[in-house]
């Protein structure tokens, strides 16, 4: 970002209240945004106190019974002034997530992209909240279901993708007439304040309350609050199984609703049949794209042994080509990972790879030197493995990619795929029918994405997104995903002078 962009940010920091006005930056505790790019501090924001909390809620409570009465397509206009909005500030918002968050400024501008996707089709979304209608048993009656707003939906979200899971779940929560709260992570803080900003003023702009959409600022406490809290009959997260394993068990004690989407531990299938160029690319992109930082990042290959060292070969001289370096320069490929703490993760499981009898094909290694002050930018690294090394079998959010083995038929490598405790994302590269229908089977790949001929990560907004298992069951975006923010209700409806029980009961008075 230009310094000026930044000055610009960090007075509308300053000066910029959320939904419970200008007193919402009361709180002494602070979160401190760098840029990993280049380990530069970019500004201090204040955390939200428990008293804010209560604010903020109690104002989305007042909001929500405004905003649920305003008919489905009229709120899908507000929805449609937001995809407006994000198209116009794309380049900046896009420029804003490289500089905080790392990813490359091709990946910010898509990730921009996915919120301007998503609120395209929310606005379709909101002339299609379809309930079904249902042939009584009774004469004279009629019955239907129908869709209604459940309220406040907390919405959590990761650092991977500081703005698009938040508009995923905010453009369908509130066409669905529902307010939103949100809890950012607090590693890419500004990317939150920078969407707030954006929603905000166009809820000013229609003279709609500005506790439709809030903002929480602060750590993981902010989500044990909403988790606990009985007035947010829906918490959607997304992050890490053990952060989702707390939400879930919190927000089960109350017995509410959850939308879970966790980690993934993806794997593409390479058959005998599978064309090697675009096995390569995809391969590469998905393991090295967002410094293997998606929850969609290819993190195993599974190859048949026939073409195996052909791949291997092919991959390993890919990698010479990666270019690594600052995220907003377009040269390269790669930027850094997020903080000190992931690079020290990596390096960890850079260390249990080689200590559980995997072998280095590419080494890695945090890079030094001009450009990479900040200690955050690292080598993507190849490892020859077994898929029951207990590393393996846990989510790195770094680039590492395993090379596995597979003989004989497809049914081995898919059974080598779903051996894992996450379910998101799978691929098969192959240009076999029957192959291709095994993998999509019911005997098939178990995660919630399958692919063919594509890799695991880049999934469009229009289908529903999320995986099984550890990946916690969610499904958001494209699809029916919808359906998750509203609550149902059956109704039958007697018009005749009589009252007809069902299952034919008889009982006269
Ligand atoms: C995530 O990493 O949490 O499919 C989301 C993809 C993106 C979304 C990833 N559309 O890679």
């Amino acid at each position: 970002m230009t310094n000026k962009e930044l000055k610009t940010l960090k007075i509308k920091l300053e000066n910029h209240g959320t939904s419970t006005g200008s007193n919402w930056f009361t709180n002494k505790d602070t979160i401190l945004s760098s840029s990993p790019t280049n380990g530069k501090p970019i500004a201090r924001v204040e955390c939200t106190s428990y008293k804010e909390y209560e604010k903020v809620i109690k104002e989305a409570e007042h909001a929500k019974l405004i905003w649920r009465d305003i008919p489905a397509p009229k709120r899908g206009e507000i929805i449609r002034q937001l995809g407006e909005k994000l198209r116009e500030k794309k380049p900046t918002l896009g420029k804003l997530v490289s500089y905080e968050m790392g990813k490359s400024y091709q990946e910010g501008l898509g990730e921009v992209q996915e919120m301007i996707d998503i609120c395209d089709f929310a606005v379709g979304i909101s002339r299609q909240l379809y309930g079904n209608t249902i042939h009584s048993e009774r004469p004279g009656h009629r019955m239907y279901d129908q869709y209604h707003p459940l309220g406040i939906v907390g919405i959590i979200t990761a650092f991977n993708f500081p703005v698009a899971v938040w508009a995923w779940n905010s453009a369908l929560a509130l066409v669905c007439g529902n307010v939103v709260v949100w809890k950012p992570s607090e590693k890419t803080p500004l990317c939150a304040i920078a969407c707030q900003h954006i929603l905000a003023d166009i809820l000013k702009s229609n003279k709609l309350p500005e506790g439709i959409s809030s903002l929480l600022m602060g750590n993981a406490e902010i989500g044990t609050w909403l988790s606990k809290d009985s007035r947010v009959p829906l918490i959607s997260a997304t992050g890490s199984t053990r952060m989702g394993r707390q939400v879930a068990m919190t927000v089960a004690e109350r017995l509410g609703k959850t939308l879970l989407e966790l980690g993934g531990n993806n794997a593409i299938i390479v058959t005998p049949k599978a064309d090697l160029k675009m096995t390569i690319i995809g391969a590469v992109f998905g393991a090295v794209g967002t410094a293997g930082q998606r929850c969609t990042s290819t993190r195993r290959l599974i190859v048949h042994d026939s073409i195996y060292d052909k791949v291997k070969t092919s991959l390993v001289e890919a990698y010479k080509q990666i270019k690594i370096g600052d995220p907003l320069d377009t040269q390269y490929h790669m930027g850094p990972l997020i903080d000190i703490d992931a690079v020290q993760k990596y390096l960890d499981a850079l260390s249990k790879i080689k200590e559980q009898g995997g072998k280095i094909l590419v080494e890695g290694g945090v890079l030094k030197g001009d450009g990479y002050e900040s200690g955050c930018y690292v080598s993507p690294v190849i490892a020859e493995v077994d898929n029951q090394f207990p590393i393996v079998q846990e989510e790195t959010f770094a680039p590492i990619l395993y090379l596995i083995k597979y003989s004989g038929e497809v049914q081995q490598a898919i059974a080598i795929q779903n051996n894992v405790r996450q379910g998101l994302s799978s691929s098969i590269m192959t240009t076999d029918l029957r192959e291709a229908e095994v993998f999509l089977s019911q005997n098939g790949s178990d995660c919630g994405i399958a692919n063919v001929n594509i890799g695991t990560s880049g999934a469009e907004i229009g289908g529903a997104f999320g995986g099984e298992k550890e990946t916690g069951g969610g499904r958001e975006s494209g699809s029916d995903a919808w359906k998750v923010y509203m609550r149902r209700q059956t109704n039958t409806i007697n018009y005749t002078t009589s009252l007809p029980l069902a299952q034919g009961i008889q009982f006269e008075l």
